[in-house]
């Protein structure tokens, strides 16, 4: 097997992680002060996992750096960094990170509105959604706007086709709803429809998988491994609610090339300020509003509405109006919106982050 990967995937193991010559052109400076590159698959406040040309280590970031950072400005899963490597050591110092091409970020309950970056210098981003309770066109309609905002491409999977009798229909559905956006029905369980995820990952691409919990990201990474590279756990069978069984972010390199990225679910993820994101998501009714009579048009009670009069006339769904109303007041009512994710905020999510950093200092300890 291994004597027919190509030449370049053994020489470079950078471009296996997605190193490319733009990179190279940005970390110059960086490379003339003695410092390597690296990628940073795991994240939380103080240490990262990172992968160098030829080893995974742990580091931590420099007290210049954390000063002169914005909590956003600092190392996240997929971010390009430039570490010093403590020889005879499995740990490095992060001292830079290179300019990001893309972020996937969210909305975090916090004192403040606070961004929070799931996952940096992606290309494609599956969002997955269950067939089961879990589908709801109105939250990836959401999950859709934080794509495009952060730059990068989506595509929509839908799971669990073996749990719904109507997939085809709910394909449609969602297929009319996104416009020009791919939509493509899986099946973690079997396996079916994997195939053609695949064909959207490869080497010198990084990809990155969301979605709330117990949809089965982690399941359909594995099926693409094509084995079980992740702990997956039952969904509780009550109420279709994942467990949160992925408590931190993973970056794997698939063997055929390609990056590919787990997050947690997302329970309660909220807009970040997503202008550009709101007009991707909702192009045609971005250019009926145009005609509105007058600009900055809230679309609801003003006269000489064009939207309105679009819908009355039947050119554009009721839904569509509904739920791009919805996103539009989600955009001005962030404040809002945070103050109900914080009570949102369950416990299980801070038992999840102390069993996190509990596996990390273990992990130091064997070090
Ligand atoms: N019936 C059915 N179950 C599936 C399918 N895909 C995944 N599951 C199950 O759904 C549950 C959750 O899957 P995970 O892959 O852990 O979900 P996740 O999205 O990674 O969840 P978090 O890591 O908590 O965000 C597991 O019990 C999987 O076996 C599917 O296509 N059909
Ligand atoms: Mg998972
Ligand atoms: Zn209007």
């Amino acid at each position: 097997m291994a004597a027919k990967l190509p030449v370049c995937y053994l020489d470079s193991p950078l471009t296996q992680l997605g190193w490319n010559a733009q990179l190279e052109k940005d970390f110059a400076p960086h490379r003339a002060a003695g410092f390597v590159p690296a990628r940073v698959a795991t994240e939380d406040r103080h240490y990262y996992n990172i992968f160098t040309t030829d080893a995974e280590l742990i580091a931590q970031i420099t007290g210049k750096l954390l000063h002169e950072s914005t909590p956003t400005q600092l190392p996240k899963t997929g971010d390009w960094v430039a570490v010093a490597v403590h020889d005879g050591e499995e740990k490095a110092t992060i001292h830079a990170v290179l300019p990001r091409r893309t972020q996937i970020s969210r909305k975090v309950a916090g004192r403040n509105m606070e961004e929070q970056v799931l996952a940096a210098n992606v290309d494609v981003v599956f969002v997955v959604q269950g067939l089961d309770d879990n589908f709801n066109l109105r939250r990836l309609e959401r999950f859709l706007v934080m794509v495009h905002e952060g730059g990068a491409q989506p595509v929509i999977l839908l799971n669990k086709t073996d749990l719904c009798p109507h997939t085809a229909q709910r394909l449609a559905e969602v297929q009319a709803a996104v416009g020009k956006t791919p939509v493509l029905a899986v099946c973690g369980l079997t396996g079916s429809g994997v195939k053609r995820v695949g064909q959207y990952i490869h080497e010198g691409i990084t990809v990155v998988f969301i979605g709330s919990s117990g949809v089965g990201k982690s399941t359909l990474i594995n099926r693409l491994f094509g084995e079980e590279m992740q702990a997956t756990l039952p969904v509780r069978e009550t109420d279709a609610k994942g467990r949160h069984t992925t408590t931190r972010r993973e970056l794997l390199v698939l063997p055929r090339g390609g990056v590919v990225m787990d997050t947690p679910g997302t329970r309660e993820f909220h807009l970040w300020l997503a202008d550009t994101g709101l007009q991707d998501t909702f192009p045609e009714v971005e250019a009926i509003a145009l005609r509105c009579h007058f600009t900055g048009c809230g679309h609801t009670v003003e006269k000489q509405c064009a939207v309105r009069a679009a819908v009355q006339a039947g050119e554009l769904s009721g839904d569509r109006y509904k739920s791009f109303l919805k996103l539009h007041g989600d955009l001005t009512k962030l404040e809002a919106a945070t103050r109900q994710s914080k009570l949102a905020r369950k416990a299980s999510d801070r038992v999840a982050l102390r069993a996190y950093n509990q596996f990390k200092r273990d992990r130091l300890e064997d070090d």
